[in-house]
């Protein structure tokens, strides 16, 4: 037994250098006051600036709150060896400053493979909410390990090193560890500032925190693509370089298996620290040595990604706001008189009726089912969105999607209760499905073959999943529980948890919103897969706007609402990148923007750099149109060239994606993971290798001269003027037709 009497003395608060503060007070509304009332140490020279900014972002610094040496924490008081590994007993004397601290913890640690260690940190009583992935379990130790795990007793931490340079890859010596009912803190050194990874964030592919502190925050959100936000996805996975006298030697990884709302702090230490608010400690460390070896390493626990049908891989488009048949036939004309590789026509929301999931607009979109099928009969293919919100108000007997879900209870529900809980989407009122729910699976395939009757769809688009509300919470408000109101609120979007989306204590059937917002497309994904294997008996396609680790097993990814604008066409490429180490390979941006009107420079650019996506589509939403077809005839055949490549190339990214499905390879990767030892390539990400040998280097910004030497830019052939360029174009346009193209014939399934 040991007592304390604790306080933090100016000793204590002393910190060799202000990189070593661990923040004590990630709240925004900090006061002097109110960290001390934590027993934590207040220096306001070297100010934090903890401001909010209008686009919400958290401008964080050295803080100004920061724990003392001898804060409480655990202290190990037992050690034994099992069959898996070892199993800790952690105990800490007294609480600190949140509510409902556990003070008597589990840990484990798992040596699962020669690359791969699993620490497990839960209470020692009581059964606590852990990720439904399905992960291996590993029951009896490697004992050979490229890794050496030491653990010291008082405080209690976890050291790793990489057993041949002797780099420490963990220590969570830095930082007291806090483990509360709904905030769990704790923090390692890093062994270099640059890591990759920590998705879905609009960010350089290079996370660099030499002389900066960030605070990266998790919990799934529909907002349009910007910086310093929380979006679509979670990913809580990173890759960091680590150095060895200067060189840049080997890379290790980390996965935060939690699914609860999270911030990640990086400091220039190096060090990062997790803030989740639910669940356990469950974290994976991968040794590689190699950046692609690490993510082989990640994608054995989170499961490999899906292999997706050969027609997927040409060219698709699609616009929010066809708004007829008329209009979708004239697009679908002009594509074909300019005679344009096309693969997949999709169609969004304004084909449905009243945006009613599995109807279309019989007036707007009268015959459309046979449009489809004459597509079909060409060798092109059809996608068509489904939202996630099902339409509560429709006459009963009239929408059966709505009526067959509420029979069945498949719901989610508010909490405590067994009553639908209802937000807003585009139809209206809506109630949102439960897809962990297995009757609701049945549900969704039956909806999903009945409309298939219909309109014989080729892939699912899957929208709005975050999931995402029109009104905050529900349209009768939240409760005032700790679900609803917890003690602590990671630094999301809209400030609140229920931000845009239901409230954290609906009810899914196997645990809270709380627990498994951040999954919801991630279960979405997995029954959208399922039906449409039911239905087709082939390869499924659904793409999906959110994901979580493991989402690639069902689903592809597009990166949601960017701009038209040169800077979203570049993050387009550190977001590919990332989606690739994430499990997701198959993935691209809306091709020549979503929001906003294009330009024609820009979309050529954006066609040419889309090529190289391996999902290309293009997108946007109720603009001008932006199908390549709409473009001026040099700008048409230069889009057409670079289309021409990407179809020559589809063999090449069929191999690919065999190569990610059966041995976790990457389809695309940075070129720094390739040319590890050249510091120089740590940080390009407006170049990219496709496998390992070619190298994409799109032009990113606008020319913006004369007419004429914009059109010679854009070629990929020397040409001084713009009559020139013309010239070239006919001779390369003859080229193509006589070779490899003929129209009738303009799908890759039909061309190899
Ligand atoms: O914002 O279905 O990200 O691709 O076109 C409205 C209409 C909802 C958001 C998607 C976008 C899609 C649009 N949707």
């Amino acid at each position: 037994m040991q007592f304390f009497i604790w306080f933090s003395s100016a000793q204590q608060c002393d910190q060799p250098v202000t990189t070593a503060r661990f923040d004590c007070y990630p709240e925004p509304s900090i006061s002097q006051e109110k960290c001390l009332a934590r027993n934590c140490c207040w220096n306001p020279t070297n100010q934090l600036l903890k401001t909010r900014s209008i686009n919400n972002s958290l401008e964080i610094g050295v803080p100004l709150c920061y724990y003392p040496r001898d804060f409480p924490s655990y202290k190990m008081t037992s050690n034994e060896s099992t069959a898996f590994g070892q199993r800790l007993t952690i105990v800490k004397q007294q609480s600190t400053y949140m509510p409902n601290e556990i003070l008597n913890l589990t840990v484990d640690l798992f040596y699962e493979t020669a690359q791969r260690f699993r620490l497990r940190i839960y209470d020692s009583t009581k059964e606590r909410f852990e990720v439904p992935l399905e992960v291996p379990v590993v029951k009896t130790k490697v004992n050979v390990t490229d890794y050496e795990v030491s653990v010291s007793q008082a405080p209690f931490a976890i050291l790793v090193k990489r057993k041949s340079t002797g780099v420490t890859i963990f220590d969570t010596n830095v930082a007291p560890l806090i483990y509360a009912d709904q905030f769990i803190k704790f923090s390692s050194y890093l062994s270099s500032p640059f890591l990759y990874g920590l998705g879905e964030h609009q960010q350089p592919l290079l996370i660099n925190v030499t002389n900066q502190w960030k605070r990266l925050t998790f919990w799934t959100r529909d907002t349009a693509p910007a910086q310093h936000t929380n979006l679509y996805g979670v990913h809580p996975f990173h890759i960091n370089v680590e150095i060895k006298t200067d060189m840049l030697t080997n890379f290790h990884g980390q996965f935060f298996l939690n699914s609860n709302a999270m911030d990640i702090d990086l400091q220039p230490l190096p060090a990062i620290s997790y803030t989740t608010i639910g669940g356990i400690i469950d974290l994976y460390l991968f040794t590689g040595p190699s950046a692609q070896d690490v993510i082989q390493q990640y994608w054995d626990v989170i499961g490999k990604p899906t292999m997706p049908p050969y027609w997927s891989l040409g060219f698709h488009l699609c616009r929010y706001g066809y708004n007829s048949i008329e209009n979708l036939r004239a697009v679908i004309q002009r594509m074909h008189d300019a005679e344009f590789p096309y693969d997949v026509q999709w169609t969004d929301i304004d084909a449905m009726s009243s945006s009613l999931d599995f109807t279309y607009d019989q007036n707007n979109f009268h015959g459309l089912p046979d449009l489809v099928r004459s597509l079909q009969s060409e060798g092109k293919h059809y996608v068509n969105i489904i939202d996630v919100g099902i339409s509560s108000t429709q006459p009963s007997g009239t929408y059966p999607p709505y009526d067959d879900g509420l029979k069945r209870a498949i719901f989610r529900t508010k909490f405590n209760s067994t009553e639908p809980i209802t937000g807003k989407v585009w139809p209206g009122l809506t109630v949102f499905p439960d897809f962990t729910n297995t009757s609701t699976i049945e549900w969704w395939t039956n909806n999903a073959v009945t409309f298939h009757d219909i309109i014989p769809f080729d892939g699912i688009w899957i929208d709005m999943n975050e999931p995402s509300n029109l009104i905050d919470g529900s349209y009768d408000g939240c409760t005032n529980n700790s679900l609803d109101k917890p003690p602590f609120v990671p630094n999301v979007l809209g400030k609140s948890l229920s931000s845009k989306t239901l409230c954290p204590s609906a009810q899914h059937a196997i645990s809270s919103h709380y627990n498994l917002h951040n999954m919801y497309g991630y279960f979405e994904s997995k029954a959208t897969n399922l039906a449409l294997k039911t239905i087709r008996h082939k390869r499924p396609f659904v793409l999906s706007r959110s994901s979580f680790a493991g989402s690639g097993q069902y689903a592809a990814h597009w990166t949601g609402d960017n701009d038209a604008t040169y800077e979203d066409m570049y993050f387009s490429i550190s977001d590919i990148l990332s989606f690739n180490m994430f499990g997701m390979p198959n993935v691209g941006a809306d091709i020549c923007g979503f929001r906003d009107d294009t330009n024609e420079e820009l979309c050529t650019r954006w066609m040419q750099l889309g090529a190289f996506y391996p999902f290309m589509r293009n997108h946007n939403g109720v603009q001008k149109d932006q199908d390549p077809a709409v473009f001026s005839w040099t700008a048409q055949q230069i889009m057409k060239q670079a289309l021409i490549m990407r179809y020559s190339l589809a063999p090449f990214w069929y191999t690919l994606h065999y190569r990610a499905a059966i041995a976790s390879e990457t389809l695309l990767q940075p070129l720094h993971f390739e040319f590890f030892n050249d510091n120089k390539t740590l940080g390009i990400d407006r170049q990219f290798l496709i496998g390992r040998a070619i190298l994409v280097s799109p032009n990113l910004v606008s020319v913006n001269v004369n007419a004429e030497s914009i059109f010679c830019s854009l070629l990929l052939y020397p040409c001084k003027t713009e009559t020139h360029a013309k010239r070239v174009l006919r001779r390369f346009k003859r080229a193509y037709t006589r070779l490899c193209y003929k129209i009738g014939e303009n799908s890759v399934q039909t061309r190899f």
